[in-house]
């Protein structure tokens, strides 16, 4: 198929790195005193370091200092990491493989759009990264989704217009952000949650290209 492309968020999507997202949060809040339980996870799926640090303290009374503020990221994230140096391919969502496999055939190119700075890190770990022709993370762009700067970087970056672009995300803000960029949005998850993609599905268990490029 000439010039398709697809971007995949991380999170969510290819892997389910939520719950030790969740673990080194969950860590931290413990040592301010501060009750932070799975459903106030929920709202950090998608959002960037910082801001979910700020929602993390928000449940709090406390106020602190920048400095110490960025001290309690590194930490969290120091923590986050020793949990995705355990990860390997298991760790792969149901149905990923199969459909990385089938856009490689069909020669549909292959995007990363994470808000993660640690993105590479878990795509060498999961044995994914081979897959990819781009590669855009948390350190690559300015704007956090819903800005779509993640995305358009990534059509960008493979060569490919928007509107020929397909957006798989897990994250309403994610859905918007491909909006915004001019893409079909799949969203992953329940439809109530993704009101701004084009078409929901529950996972990629059994998802074929023909339902996007038919
Ligand atoms: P890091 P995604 C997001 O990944 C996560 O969903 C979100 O929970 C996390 O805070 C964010 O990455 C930043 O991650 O601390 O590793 O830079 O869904 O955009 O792939
Ligand atoms: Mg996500």
């Amino acid at each position: 198929m000439k010039n398709k492309a697809v971007l995949f968020d991380l999170d969510g999507v290819l892997v389910d790195t939520a719950k030790y997202h969740y673990l080194a949060w969950q860590k931290l809040a413990k040592e301010l005193g501060i009750s932070f339980t799975e459903a106030d996870n929920e709202r950090l799926k998608g959002v960037s370091r910082d801001k979910s640090l700020e929602i993390l303290l928000s449940l709090g009374e406390k106020t602190f200092s920048e400095k110490e503020k960025a001290r309690m990221a590194t930490q969290k994230n120091e923590d986050y990491i020793q949990y995705i140096y355990h990860m390997d391919e298991t760790a792969v969502l149901p149905g990923v493989l199969l459909l990385l496999k089938q856009l490689k055939i069909e020669r549909i190119k292959i995007g990363l759009g994470s808000a993660s700075k640690n993105a590479r890190l878990i795509l060498e770990r999961t044995a994914l990264e081979p897959f990819f022709d781009a590669i855009i993370d948390g350190n690559s762009v300015i704007h956090a989704k819903p800005n779509p700067e993640v995305f358009l970087k990534g059509a960008q970056e493979l060569g490919v217009k928007n509107e020929d672009t397909v957006v798989f995300e897990d994250s309403e803000a994610g859905c918007q952000a491909g909006k915004q960029a001019g893409m079909y949005v799949v969203g992953i998850g329940e439809q109530k949650n993704l009101p701004s993609a084009d078409l929901v599905v529950k996972d990629l268990d059994g998802f074929t290209i023909n339902t996007i490029f038919g």
